[in-house]
């Protein structure tokens, strides 16, 4: 089934230069990116994007490494494009994400208060709605 889904590449994979790497990765897998934008989040964004998140205890490292720069948004197209994109990235912690994935190959397994692993996916159609109105008008 066709579906859209938010996907991003946070402030490491911007500011170390894999913007390219990331963006062939979702082309050679045959997703359209149907719009794309680069963008520093406010805190006040950020805050809605990881409502769930926001409570943690990892919330305010969280939040300084996703408003340390620009990030790119985008909204991708594709069959199966949400389950399939959060195969693409590999798992949330690149100590734990397999060779062939994006946070796998790409993603540097230090210790940090944030988990820093490059990029972004919604994790189910309503998040997927849910932030694509949050971050695109
Ligand atoms: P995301 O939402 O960014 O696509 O990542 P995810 O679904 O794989 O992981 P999630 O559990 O939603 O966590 C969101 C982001 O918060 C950071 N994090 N840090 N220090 C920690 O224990 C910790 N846990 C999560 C990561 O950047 C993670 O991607
Ligand atoms: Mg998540």
């Amino acid at each position: 089934m066709t579906e859209r889904t938010f996907m991003m590449i946070k402030p490491d994979g911007v500011q170390r230069g894999k913007v390219g790497e990331i963006i062939r990765r979702i082309e050679a897998k045959g997703y359209q990116i149907v719009a794309m934008k680069l963008m520093t989040p406010t805190p006040a964004l950020l805050a809605q994007h990881y409502a769930e998140h926001v409570d943690k205890s990892f919330y305010p490292a969280l939040a300084a490494y996703m408003t340390s720069g620009p990030v790119v948004a985008m909204v991708g197209e594709g069959n199966e494009i949400i389950t399939g994109w959060r195969h693409l990235m590999g798992a949330t912690d690149p100590t734990n994400a397999l060779p062939g994935t994006i946070r796998g190959d790409l993603a540097r397994a230090w210790d940090t208060a944030a988990i820093m692993n490059l990029v972004h996916g919604s994790d189910s159609q309503s998040a997927a709605a849910r932030e694509i109105a949050l971050w695109f008008d």
